[in-house]
């Protein structure tokens, strides 16, 4: 495959860059954060999204160079955000995680010295692993994500409620986030909505707040969307309706409107 065998050099001449989509608060509608969204600048072929080569990636095992770069790039921009905005509180950043990522052993080490070097408190740091990653882990696998979650970084399940993971297994994973599959937001986009995904997601909310857990959803376009997701309970809200993933300077004009 031509993508996958000019993965290593396009990670030495700097071809992937990261776009950041805003993470909302839905009570209040302030910027709190954003996730990272790496992409891919092929020379041939234009910008390449991550479908088309974390898969590549994971294969060959450049996620992990390439992951620790993400994560590098992204904590030094979380860096810059509160530096500049002082005033909008810590402004947070949201970093997928692959589960190669999960099984190296640099992992802990490495996200240590990230933090430590450039200076980001570990509670302004989220990492996000999918329900299917997390499904049936031992406690080989739990290990390193127990001693981030113990240092304040916070583990969110991406994708939640795909997985079919049994919730009973939820109290054993050090989480303390769901983010909400795309889907649940899409039940919410008829006014009313959808019935069983509000009577899905009510049910969520409540078994994730009496676990202690926040709740963020994700692919929200429509202020209808945003609304019911806000009354029934959901803390933080990303998708189209606030910003498509962007440049980090986007990031800077949508906390200063709302500081
Ligand atoms: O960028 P886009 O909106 O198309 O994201 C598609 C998927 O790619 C998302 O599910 C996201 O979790 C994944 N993704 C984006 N950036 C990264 C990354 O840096 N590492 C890993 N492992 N996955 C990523
Ligand atoms: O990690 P995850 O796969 O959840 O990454 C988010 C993905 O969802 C990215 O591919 C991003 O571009 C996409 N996305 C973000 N906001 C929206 C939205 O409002 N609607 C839709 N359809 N997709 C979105
Ligand atoms: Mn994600
Ligand atoms: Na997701």
């Amino acid at each position: 495959h031509g993508l996958t065998t000019a993965l290593p050099a396009a990670l030495d001449r700097n071809e992937f860059f990261i776009e950041y989509q805003p993470l909302v608060h839905l009570g209040d509608g302030s910027v709190r954060g954003a996730e990272a969204l790496v992409r891919w600048l092929h020379p041939q072929h234009g910008v390449l999204g991550p479908d088309r080569f974390i898969p590549l990636a994971e294969h060959t095992g450049l996620i992990v160079p390439l992951g620790r770069w993400v994560l590098e790039q992204s904590v030094r921009q979380a860096r810059e955000w509160q530096e500049r905005h002082a005033d909008a509180g810590p402004l947070r950043i949201n970093v997928n995680l692959s589960p190669c990522q999960l099984t190296h052993p640099g992992l802990v080490a490495d996200t240590v010295d990230i933090l430590e070097r450039i200076g980001l408190d570990p509670s302004s740091l989220c990492l996000e692993v999918t329900e299917s990653a997390l499904i049936g882990a031992d406690d080989d696998l739990l290990k390193p994500l127990r001693r981030l979650a113990e240092m304040g970084v916070d583990i969110a399940l991406d994708d939640f409620g795909t997985g079919y993971s049994n919730l009973a297994n939820l109290r054993r994973l050090p989480v303390s986030i769901l983010k909400l599959d795309r889907s649940f937001t899409q039940g919410m986009q008829q006014f009313p909505a959808d019935p069983v995904d509000l009577k899905i997601v009510e049910g969520i909310v409540s078994l994730a707040h009496s676990l202690d857990l926040g709740v963020t959803v994700e692919g929200v376009e429509t202020a209808a969307q945003a609304e019911q997701l806000r009354i029934l309970g959901c803390d933080t809200a990303q998708g189209w309706y606030y910003a498509r993933p962007g440049p980090p300077d986007r990031l800077h004009e949508l906390a200063l409107v709302d500081a």
